[in-house]
């Protein structure tokens, strides 16, 4: 008799070859969509980025989000920041890049990269509804000083649908701190974007080469039409 694993997963074409998940034990993670990374006055424009670059993650990533919401997908939403009194930043990345408004310093969004700010928060578009994970973290990976680890592992995943920004920054951190840890990582292209067009396209390759040696990478379309057969 087939189990109840057979019945529900669905397979989506992706690179380097197919990726088969099962909701139940999938998580869909969302990296850092935070006002301080998409819009303008916050910390990705502070290191002296044009942030519009990731504006055309949000409408895709909406889409995904509305149909892992339909399904018994966890959702994880990701924030990078730090406590308002910066203990739990390190020395070396308070004073990387010589900034003259930098982490915990008063911008436009309020104080840069701390929780409770304007400018950490999640963007209106994929705001976070009851039921969801919000995770804090200091680091750039979703792994690194979080509970993110036993959060998964108590809910069954095994596999990671991996969106968010950036691409080669705080995605590919956490795609391969999840790898490490056995979880099988599916980064969507169009739901990841980075500062530089060139870091973003080659950083999925990365992801994909070597028989996919972090993960896999798929176009978000693939996914929904796999989703679409549940
Ligand atoms: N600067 C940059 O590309 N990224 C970060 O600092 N954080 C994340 O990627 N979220």
């Amino acid at each position: 008799m087939a189990s109840d694993l057979t019945l529900t997963a669905v397979t989506v074409p992706a690179k380097p070859y197919e990726f088969t998940l099962e909701p139940t034990r999938t998580a869909l993670v969302i990296i850092d969509m935070q006002r301080d990374f998409l819009e303008p006055g916050g910390f990705g424009a502070m290191l002296g980025n044009d942030v519009s670059h990731l504006a055309k993650v949000v409408e895709p990533l909406q889409a995904v989000l509305a149909a892992a919401r339909a399904t018994d997908m966890m959702i994880v939403h990701t924030r990078e920041g730090h406590r308002p009194d910066l203990s739990d930043a390190p020395p070396s990345k308070l004073s990387r890049g010589n900034l003259d408004t930098g982490i915990g310093d008063l911008g436009p969004k309020g104080r840069v990269l701390v929780r409770g700010e304007e400018g950490h928060d999640i963007v209106e578009e994929l705001y976070p509804i009851e039921g969801e994970v919000v995770l804090d973290k200091p680091g750039k990976g979703a792994f690194y000083a979080t509970d993110l680890e036993l959060l998964l592992r108590n809910q069954g995943v095994t596999h990671l649908i991996v969106t968010g920004v950036t691409t080669e920054v705080c995605v590919h951190t956490t795609v391969r701190e999840g790898n490490d840890r056995g979880f099988e990582c599916l980064v969507l292209e169009d739901c990841v974007g980075s500062y530089f067009p060139e870091f973003h396209e080659v950083g999925l390759r990365m992801i994909a080469a070597q028989g996919g040696i972090f993960g896999w990478t798929a176009p978000s379309s693939d996914l929904l039409e796999a989703l679409s057969t549940l």
